[in-house]
């Protein structure tokens, strides 16, 4: 099938997810046309089957706020009709999902095509942004004219409809990891740099905004190392980080954290990680505490919405309540001064990702798309 996809080219997690996607449907042979701003950043590769569409937003004195969504439809019509695409998939509700239902509507008027529109939500587009009263019309209007709405957990599902007036069902179809791409052998002189005394790794990746209470993943550090030697990576970069590193040095702990910034090599890092850290206020699913456990790497979290679907405490990790960094920290302690228990909880957590594997979950992407099959593309 021929597929547009919309999404943030940005390290985001629907932006990670939706490239994802795009990359193993073209490797089974779909046609994958992404429509965004910027070339996103896993498409790091050459694929036949790939295309990109750049949305460009021309600037004009008069603009103090360039029309990125008109902009968005008018990019989505192009690739719609100049490439014949079977339907488009949008990631993330704003501005895709309304940016869809103009393309969809001006497609309509100007060839009579109807144009299948399906519309991903994947976390604060739901739990935090559309809900903004700013947003709210626009966002339950887009939802409830997409012709699928899926959504990434049971928890997202939920909360979409406890806080929208959606009308229609909502499919969820879950995160997914590409296993054999995170399972690599760890590279033991990557370890010895980052961990020169064979201390034991603690990681966090994250854009570093305010939901993910990077704060506490230093809490918790200072109070593990003050019992076991550990490092700390921080990956990532956002408006969080500046307060993160001075909290880092306050606790006296700066010398063991590596604020690494943005990463495209995550499966390197995670491989070499025997704890990931994941204290967020909310998590629609934690796409990174998935693709650290497929790296054989424990997750700890907070209990927060959709992370109970993957992360099973005492199996593949531990949970705790939002902020309490105490139990967070004791859970680290306990786990890391057991190395039989560690191993174990390892592979448990690498068996956990394989249920969430790409082989997995893609057919359900596919099956979803074979209802707007066209005969011509059969
Ligand atoms: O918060 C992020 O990391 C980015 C955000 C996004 O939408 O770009 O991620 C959300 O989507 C991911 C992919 O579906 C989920 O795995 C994340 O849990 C979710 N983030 C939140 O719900 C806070």
């Amino acid at each position: 099938m021929k597929i547009g996809i919309a999404c943030y080219p940005t390290f985001g997690g629907s932006g990670v997810l939706a490239t994802e996607l795009g990359k193993a449907l073209a490797d089974k042979g779909h046609k994958v046309h992404f429509i965004t701003y910027q070339q996103p950043v896993r498409l790091n590769m050459f694929n036949a089957n790939i295309f990109y569409h750049e949305v460009r937003v021309p600037t004009y004195p008069l603009f103090d706020y360039p029309p990125y969504e008109v902009a968005l439809a008018s990019t989505m019509v192009d690739a719609i009709i100049n490439h014949d695409l079977d339907l488009l998939h949008v990631h993330y509700a704003i501005p895709h999902a309304s940016a869809a239902y103009m393309a969809k509507q001006i497609v309509k008027s100007k060839t009579g095509r109807i144009v299948p529109v399906i519309t991903t939500l994947h976390g604060t587009d739901i739990t935090l942004v559309g809900r903004d009263k700013t947003y709210e019309p626009v966002v339950t209007f887009s939802i409830n004219e997409s012709d699928t709405i899926t959504s990434v957990s049971e928890n997202l599902k939920e909360e979409t409809y406890k806080n929208f007036a959606i009308t229609k069902d909502i499919e969820v179809i879950t995160n997914f990891v590409d296993v054999q791409r995170f399972a690599k052998k760890p590279i033991d002189a990557f370890k010895k740099v980052i961990a020169p005394n064979g201390e034991k790794i603690l990681l966090h990746a994250s854009n570093f905004r305010k939901v993910k209470r990077v704060e506490d993943v230093i809490k918790v550090f200072a109070q593990v190392s003050k019992e076991i030697p550990a490092k700390l990576m921080m990956v990532g970069d956002g408006p969080e980080r500046p307060a993160a590193e001075d909290l880092a040095r306050h606790l006296g702990v700066a010398g063991d954290v590596s604020f690494v910034g943005k990463q495209e090599q995550m499966e390197d890092i995670m491989n070499v990680s025997d704890i990931f850290l994941l204290t967020s206020d909310y998590e629609s699913f934690g796409l990174s505490a998935l693709e650290a456990m497929a790296a054989r790497s424990i997750v700890i979290s907070t209990n927060a919405g959709g992370l109970p679907e993957i992360n099973i405490d005492g199996v593949t990790g531990f949970m705790a309540n939002v902020g309490d960094v105490d139990t967070m920290s004791q859970q680290a302690i306990a786990v890391l001064k057991d190395d039989v228990l560690l191993a174990k909880m390892k592979e448990q957590a690498f068996e956990q990702a394989n249920k969430f594997s790409l082989e997995n979950i893609i057919p359900l992407y596919e099956k979803m798309y074979s209802k707007y099959c066209r005969m011509d593309n059969a």
